[in-house]
């Protein structure tokens, strides 16, 4: 099977992060794609141009972070990132909501900061520095919930690949007044599955 990604994406760091927690790293091979630009070869190979996107080896393609995580996750047989079920799945899938609501809200965000700096939208720039605000503020009271512990979840994942993102955009700085999430991020940061996908700088 053939990843494509590119380094900075969170979306394919949820991807590259669950190929090493499944000890897939022999069947899937990582390939770099080349995105937002015109006439990129990867277009024939993705139309939508977006990364993650994964190859099976009969030559279909999945798109979507979730559908390639669950589809990775469930190649030997036995699931571990899956939400629970019954009950329990709401909250789950709340959580998981919330999670990828904050990760959405800060990709817009490091999608305007990568426009030229004279394209850029102060109100989309404060809209989204204010939304991560928020939601720092939610995990930060989040996080005594059963499904913040380990084992390492969908919930979990997403949620650390979103707080990652501070690798990428110094203007999201959600540790001060947040040492909980610090203090959460800091032990899903140090699996070595996180360390090996660290999202290179600003730029
Ligand atoms: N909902 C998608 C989002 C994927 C996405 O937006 N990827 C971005 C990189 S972070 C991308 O490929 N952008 C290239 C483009 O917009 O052309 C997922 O979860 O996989």
């Amino acid at each position: 099977m053939k990843l494509y990604v590119t380094p900075g994406s969170p979306y394919a760091r949820m991807a590259r992060i669950m190929v090493i927690e499944k000890g897939l790293q022999d069947r899937v091979e990582i390939v770099a794609a080349q995105t937002r630009i015109a006439d990129s070869p990867y277009y024939r190979i993705n139309p939508s141009g977006r990364v993650p996107y994964l190859v099976l080896d009969d030559g279909v393609g999945l798109e979507e972070s979730a559908v390639i995580c669950a589809y990775l996750d469930r190649l030997d047989g036995s699931p571990q990132f899956d939400l629970p079920a019954g009950r329990a799945a709401w909250q789950a899938r709340r959580l998981e909501a919330l999670a990828r609501s904050m990760l959405d809200g800060l990709a817009v965000w490091g999608r305007e900061l990568a426009r030229p700096e004279n394209e850029r939208s102060p109100s989309v720039l404060q809209h989204e520095a204010a939304r991560a605000e928020r939601m720092a503020d939610l995990w930060e009271n989040e996080l005594d919930h059963p499904m913040m512990r380990d084992p390492l979840n969908m919930v979990q994942l997403t949620l650390g690949c979103a707080l990652g993102l501070e690798a990428r955009n110094p203007d999201f700085r959600w540790r001060p007044g947040h040492p909980k999430l610090g203090d959460w991020y800091g032990r899903v940061a140090s699996r070595a599955s996180f360390a090996a996908t660290r999202p290179p700088g600003p730029g």
